[in-house]
C-alpha cells in the first residue's frame, strides 16, 4: 500500500484551507470527471477566497468547454509558487507529459480520487466507492458550507459536479451509480439553475462530425474472440490520420465496442502520436483494473486503462489480448 497518508474529508478541507494559488491538476485526456471535478473545485474554493488555476498536460475537449473556461488551464508548469493537487488522477502515469515534472519541490500536495487501483502519489481522499471524484468535490463544498466557510456552493461549481457524476456514471446507468451519487445529484437539482437535460445532451448526445466518424470506424472494425464476449478495435495514426481525428473524438469508440449483444470485454487501442499505445477496456463484471495493471495502468473494476508497450499496434492488440484470453 502507499506510503502516503489517507485523509478523511474534514482534514482534506484543513488542507485546501492552507493552500496557496492552488494548481489543480487533472489526468491525461482529461475527461468529464476530471474536467467538472477541476473545475467544481476551483469554483469553491475561490468562494474560500482561494484563486487557483487548472494543470493538464493536454489540451481541454472541445465538448466539456461548457464547464471549463472559467479558469485559464495551464499544459506547462508556471514559474512562481503554488502548490499543486490532483483531482481523479490514479497513477503519476496518468499525468501524461506533466508527470516527469511533478516531483521533488514540484510534487502534488494532495490527491482527490475515486479509482480503486492505482499508485498513490500524495496524502490522499481516495473513496473508491465515489461513481466519480466529482462526489468527493461534492463531499468537500458540503463540509464548507457546514462549517460556514463557504455561504454557498456556486452554481457553476453545481453544473460541474452534475456533470462529472453523469459523465462517469455513463448518464447514472453504469453500476458504479450508488444511492449517494443519486442523493448527491438531487441535491444538486434542487437548484434550479442546475439543467440536467442540457447538461446531458452535452455529454451525451451533441457528438461532433469528427466523432461520429470516429464511432462508424469502431462499429465496421471490431474484432472479437472467445464467441464474441471479448471484442476489440484498434487505430493506428494513419488510420487517425485519413479519418481527421484527434484524440477526443475517440473517446466513445469503447461504447461502439461494448454494446453489442454478448460482449462482455471491450477494448480500444490507440497509437497516439508518440508512438505509444493507449488502451481503454470496459467489462460487464470481469476486473479490466487487474489486466490494466498488468501494464502499470489503473482504473476500476469495469472500465480501466493503460499504456502498451509494443513496436506495432498488432503487438499491442496481442499483448492485451493474451493477458484477458488467460485470465477471463
Ligand atoms: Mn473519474
Amino acid at each position: 500500500m502507499s506510503n502516503f497518508p489517507m485523509l478523511s474529508v474534514k482534514e482534506t478541507l484543513e488542507k485546501l484551507k492552507s493552500l496557496r494559488s492552488p494548481l489543480v491538476l487533472m489526468h491525461r485526456h482529461p475527461d468529464g470527471d476530471t474536467v467538472g471535478s477541476a473545475f467544481a473545485l476551483l469554483h469553491v474554493l475561490k468562494e474560500m477566497g482561494i484563486n487557483g488555476y487548472g494543470l493538464c498536460a493536454d489540451s481541454m475537449p472541445e465538448r466539456l468547454a461548457f464547464m471549463a473556461n472559467a479558469f485559464p488551464v495551464f499544459s506547462a508548469l508556471p514559474e512562481g509558487d503554488y502548490d499543486i493537487i490532483s483531482v481523479d488522477v490514479p497513477s503519476p502515469q496518468q499525468m501524461g507529459e506533466l508527470a516527469p515534472h511533478l516531483t521533488g519541490k514540484r510534487a502534488p500536495v494532495l490527491m482527490i480520487d475515486h479509482h480503486a487501483v492505482g499508485t498513490p502519489f500524495a496524502p490522499a481522499l481516495i473513496d473508491s466507492t465515489a461513481a466519480a471524484a466529482g462526489e468527493l468535490v461534492y463531499l468537500l463544498a458540503e463540509e464548507a458550507l457546514r462549517q460556514g466557510i463557504i455561504k454557498q456552493i456556486p452554481l457553476a461549481a453545481k453544473k460541474a459536479i452534475y456533470a462529472a457524476l453523469s459523465s462517469d456514471t455513463g448518464c447514472y446507468r453504469y453500476s458504479n451509480t450508488t444511492s449517494r451519487t443519486l442523493r448527491i445529484a438531487a441535491a444538486l437539482l434542487e437548484d434550479k439553475g442546475v439543467d440536467s437535460a442540457e447538461i446531458n445532451h452535452l455529454l451525451f448526445e451533441a457528438k461532433s462530425e469528427r466523432q461520429l466518424k470516429a464511432e462508424a470506424f469502431a462499429i465496421e472494425n471490431t474484432h472479437s474472440a472467445k464467441n464474441g464476449k471479448i471484442a476489440w478495435v484498434s487505430i493506428t495514426q494513419a488510420e487517425r490520420k485519413a479519418l481527421g481525428v484527434e484524440d477526443e473524438h475517440l473517446d466513445t469508440m469503447i461504447d461502439m465496442v461494448r454494446s453489442r449483444a454478448g460482449v462482455e470485454i471491450a477494448f480500444v487501442i490507440r497509437e497516439s502520436k508518440d508512438g505509444s499505445f493507449k488502451a481503454s477496456l470496459r467489462s460487464s463484471g470481469f476486473n479490466v483494473a487487474q489486466i490494466a495493471a498488468l501494464f502499470e495502468g489503473g482504473g476500476h473494476v469495469r472500465a480501466a486503462g493503460c499504456t502498451i508497450a509494443a513496436s506495432h499496434i498488432d503487438e499491442a492488440v496481442k499483448r492485451l489480448l493474451d493477458a484477458l484470453l488467460s485470465r477471463a
